[in-house]
């Protein structure tokens, strides 16, 4: 498989502490992929789903106490404590080694250590990175062929050359011995008692964010928690948004927007290049260029609908892994909440209990069919819309960098900062306002710079100076702007319509990107002129209703610049250039 001898000394070292009965090599080949879904159907780990209606699909159940990534147990491990961020958890790197070597003793008896060698990005492509995951699971083995390119033909490209290490083992799924660590500075993950995507696909947020983000300031690039799309124009042009969002505000139903059908008539298309993660760097050109790492989607399901996200749904229909959904056992298909309104009969919870729409707890609470974070792993290649550039190793040019978040009240649809450390500082002091779903607190504001809080590798202020740095590289910047799709009336209900509607707001950035349309400049930067948001074809929307969307009221974001000073307050390292961003914002609101 490789001569390499630090994949081989890897290895070694694994076996005699984790002590697996055998080593398998994943070389990519579909036989090789099919034999292991047989497996894990004869091991009850995956059930085989309905092959006429979902061909190539199965679902898997998680135990119940393994259902979501785990901040409280993530870990950023360095010499020095202020090499990580106060917001994140830190272990010294000698202590977590020692202590992780003691959790991992063993613990892979009776089991196969499985060797995935696997390629964040195209195979072969400069920019891509190769990563070295050993795991004791044949769900990551699975997931991990769907997300990322693996096999043979990666190690081909390795030769002798560096990798990123990744040590699994799902253990005893003991929730008091979880740990998902991360050792920027020797390239390492070990994540233990877990079998949970964002916890074990180690490719993903571990490698992808976490230590590229360390690599990216390092060497001079940036990993981002960002969906790419492209906008094609009637004239057949296309222009690439890059956007970062919290969780719960949809990327991926963005990545994937239908416009509406005024756009649609007039020629307008939207490509998806990435639903989660942008790896950027400055090209040739003096200009941003994106590319996505991954090779495929790990969405949420619930919510997903012919209305919400055609496009997701259908990725969804063939060679897909489902994890945590409702089964229907009448049809050998799968069900979500937020699916259609036709929940299965005869149907399995994701616990595994029998469910139909109607069942109610012991306190006659009904039951959810699927976990809230349910989720699809779907191939990248499944999706209707996936932009010809997906593949292209030079990655597309960014026109415009999008930040984002949940808020009720403050922020509007949309506004653009007025210079790039101005668009640093406003993502620096991006924030959500929680749903129900996440935390059961509803409004409750966090703050989640760059949607990165739980993703970066090291100091969170570093991170700050690291953006301002690479805007001093680049000769042609994007410009950064900030929407609010969930802005309510005074009865909470939401004004904007979002989704596919929400390519009204791409169409304005696009076009001040360049410089065809006028904005109105407020304290926080450039509005748009409430006429300059297309309403064509929309029933329920006004220009008044639009100037609504748009207000900006100086006392709320008075009340706003405390919450980011206190927050910066939180962090070390903070660059005087986000200082002074912040002390010019309190200064134009007092004016
Ligand atoms: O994904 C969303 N987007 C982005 C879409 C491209 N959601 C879902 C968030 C949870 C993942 C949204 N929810 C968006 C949005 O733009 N906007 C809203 C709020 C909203 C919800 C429902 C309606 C309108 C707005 N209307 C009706 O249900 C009819
Ligand atoms: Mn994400």
């Amino acid at each position: 498989m490789t001569s390499n001898k630090k994949v081989l000394a890897f290895i070694e070292e694994t076996k005699a502490l984790c002590d697996p009965k055998e080593v398998v090599w994943v070389d990519g080949s579909e036989e090789q992929l099919e034999a292991f879904r047989k497996q894990a159907v004869e091991e009850g780990i995956l059930i085989k789903l309905n092959q006429e209606k979902l061909p190539g699909c199965y679902l898997h159940r998680t135990t119940q106490n393994d259902v979501a990534r785990v901040e409280g147990r993530t870990y950023i491990c360095s010499k020095n404590k202020d090499d990580s961020s106060p917001i994140n958890n830190w272990m010294e790197s000698g202590e977590a080694y020692d202590m992780l070597k003691k959790l991992f003793k063993g613990c892979m008896k009776g089991r196969t250590l499985y060797v995935i060698p696997y390629s964040m990005g195209a195979v072969g492509s400069k920019f891509s990175k190769i990563g070295i995951e050993l795991t004791d699971s044949i769900y990551v083995v699975l997931n991990m062929a769907i997300m990322t390119r693996v096999g043979q033909k990666v190690l081909d490209v390795l030769g002798d050359g560096d990798f990123v290490k990744g040590l699994h083992s799902y253990a005893e799924l003991s929730e008091e011995k979880r740990y998902i660590c991360h050792f920027p500075e020797d390239d390492t993950i070990i994540s233990i008692n877990s079998n949970y995507g964002g916890n074990v696909l180690l490719g993903k947020k571990c490698f992808a964010l976490r230590i590229a983000s360390y690599l990216g300031k390092k060497e001079g690039w940036m990993a981002e928690h960002m969906l790419i799309l492209g906008v094609q124009y009637p004239n057949g042009e296309t222009k690439y948004i890059a956007a970062a969002f919290p969780s719960a505000c949809g990327k991926t139903n963005l990545a994937m927007l239908i416009p509406p059908e005024v756009y649609r008539k007039k020629g307008y298309k939207v490509w998806c290049v990435g639903d989660d993660i942008a790896w950027i760097r400055v090209g040739e050109d003096g200009r941003l260029y994106a590319v996505n790492p991954e090779n495929g989607f790990f969405g949420v399901a619930p919510g997903t609908n012919e209305k919400s996200n055609p496009n997701a749904l259908h990725t969804t229909q063939k060679n897909t892994i489902f994890t945590n959904v409702a089964y229907n056992a009448d049809t050998g298909t799968v069900w979500w909440e937020g699916l259609d309104k036709n929940p299965p009969k005869n149907g399995v919870d994701w616990k595994g209990n029998p469910w139909n729409g109607d069942t109610k707890d012991a306190d006659g609470k009904p039951v959810k069919g699927a976990h809230p974070n349910s989720r699809f792993t779907a191939p990248a290649v499944n999706c209707p819309c996936l932009s010809k550039e997906f593949e292209n190793p030079d990655g597309v040019p960014l026109s415009a960098i999008v930040f984002g978040g949940r808020r009720a009240k403050t922020a509007p649809l949309v506004y653009q900062s007025t210079s790039w450390n101005n668009g640093v500082f406003v993502g620096s002091s991006m924030a959500s306002e929680t749903t129900a779903a996440a935390t059961g607190a509803v409004g409750v504001v966090r703050r989640d710079p760059m949607a990165m809080r739980p993703f970066v590798g090291y100091n969170m202020g570093d991170y700050f100076a690291h953006w301002i740095e690479m805007g001093k590289k680049i000769k042609n910047p994007p410009k950064i702007f900030n929407v609010n799709w969930f802005r309510t009336d005074d009865e909470g209900h939401f004004i904007w319509p979002g989704f596919g509607d929400n390519m009204r707001v791409l169409d304005w950035i696009l076009a001040r990107c360049e410089d065809k349309v006028d904005a109105v400049e407020t304290p926080i930067g450039y509005v748009p002129k409430a006429e300059d948001i297309n309403i064509e074809g929309l029933d329920d929307i006004t220009t008044d209703t639009v100037k609504g969307l748009l207000e900006i009221d100086k006392e709320t974001w008075k009340e706003e610049a405390e919450g980011i000073e206190k927050f910066y307050g939180e962090l070390t390292r903070v660059p005087q250039e986000l200082k002074d961003e912040l002390a010019a914002l309190k200064k134009r609101l007092d004016a």
